[in-house]
């Protein structure tokens, strides 16, 4: 029965997409949003854009005056995003609007201070593995987009805990998410006592899963050939307790910082947020680790919770389940908006074993160093549904 539903419900969606696509005079509502912050910090702000993503995927920004941004969309749920530029910083705000054939005249959103312009980002992340039930080919590509050497010494990687689809269990009874991100699986984290693994800017980092050149596995029936050759990555995670992983020994291993389950690194394979965090320099990681596991009631276990306040890039990548129900797990100062990979290049479709990355858009190339975007918006600065992974891919010119 729920197969079907969801079959009827992609159809349905196909339908609703393929009619916008040939039908120019399909109805359009307006959707005013009304942006409110400070009014010093409003004006601080060159330009504010307003970005609204349909449950089906499809993007509409409009630039804002005067604090109000008007937006004109057919019948359907959305997640609108505002991202103020204020330079060093944005002001990001969101929230849900459903448009139920009229207009809505008064959408309220907020804006609060995001994190600064992040300096080691993800520029490309692949964990959708392949046909048949084959996942340990992901690869992880951290980026130095700022124009100063940055160290690796210290940054935690991890997979931040979600509801497959329903509002995180860590959420209150408003859903409201805590202002810190519950890891789940294996968080790891570069070794390093503070300036030993240096990124020049505009230079990349790709961490494996396990780093061997995945396409060169044999193939058994149902089998597909995996995007990627991991020999040459420059670390591996390998997690000493689990008897499936293999460490390649002439690639270094990043550390395990806390340990909840599971064979290996293994964000969920239809997409799973993921947070780069750094420590704080008066902490090691173990009295990090001993402040930060935590057990709220309601909990089945332990997690290693991570304070916002030391996540250095985030990108929520939501999980869809059956029903296309989805829920963020990232706070709207670290990631307003959410990314998603797409089994399909048409139309949602659960993308288990697509063997599809995501990746950030390029803004720019100069003297041949590619600049990326990071807004803290996901659904503005990646590529939304995915393409072929490709490890260390270069840039000409912008997206
Ligand atoms: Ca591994
Ligand atoms: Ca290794």
């Amino acid at each position: 029965m729920k197969k079907f539903l969801f079959v009827a419900l992609v159809a349905v969606f196909a339908a609703f997409t393929a009619c916008n696509d040939d039908d120019k005079e399909a109805q359009k509502y307006q959707v005013t949003v009304k942006i409110t912050c400070d009014e010093a910090e409003l004006s601080s702000m060159s330009s504010i854009k307003a970005t609204a993503v349909s449950e089906s995927g499809s993007v509409t920004t409009v630039d804002a005056q005067n604090g109000v941004a008007i937006l004109k969309l057919v019948a359907g749920s959305y997640t609108i995003s505002v991202v103020g530029d204020a330079g060093a910083y944005n002001y990001v705000g969101s929230t849900r609007c459903v448009v139920a054939e009229a207009d809505v005249p008064n959408l309220k959103v907020s804006l609060i201070k995001s994190k600064p312009t992040g300096k080691i980002i993800f520029k490309e992340v692949y964990s959708t593995g392949v046909k048949s039930f084959y996942w340990t080919d992901g690869f992880y590509e951290l980026f130095n987009n700022s124009d100063e050497v940055q160290y690796l010494d210290g940054i935690i990687m991890g997979i931040v805990q979600c509801g497959y689809g329903d509002v995180s269990s860590w959420a209150d009874d408003e859903g409201n998410l805590p202002d810190y991100y519950p890891m789940g699986n294996h968080t790891v984290f570069f070794p390093g006592s503070g300036n030993e693994y240096p990124v020049q800017p505009g230079q990349s980092v790709v961490v494996a899963t396990r780093a061997i050149n995945h396409s060169a596995r044999e193939l058994g029936e149902n089998d597909s050939v995996s995007p990627v050759d991991l020999s040459a990555a420059d670390w591996e995670i390998f997690i000493p307790t689990s008897a499936q992983d293999t460490d390649n020994p002439d690639v270094p291993n990043l550390e395990v910082a806390y340990s909840q389950f599971g064979f290996d690194f293994m964000p969920a394979v239809s997409g799973q947020a993921l947070i780069l965090a750094k420590l704080p320099a008066d902490s090691t990681m173990e009295s990090f680790v001993a402040n930060n596991a935590l057990k709220p009631e309601g909990q089945y276990r332990a997690a290693l919770c991570i304070p916002s306040e030391y996540v250095i890039d985030a990108v929520d990548i939501v999980y869809f389940n059956e029903d296309l129900k989805k829920s963020k797990t990232i706070l709207d100062l670290d990631d307003s908006g959410y990314t998603y990979y797409s089994g399909s290049d048409d139309e949602w479709t659960d993308p288990m074993y697509c063997g599809k990355s995501l990746r950030r858009k390029c803004v720019g190339v100069s003297n041949g160093r590619a600049y990326f975007k990071d807004t803290n918006n996901s659904s503005d600065d990646f590529i939304l549904g995915g393409q072929k992974p490709v490890v260390r891919r270069t840039f000409t010119s912008a997206d």
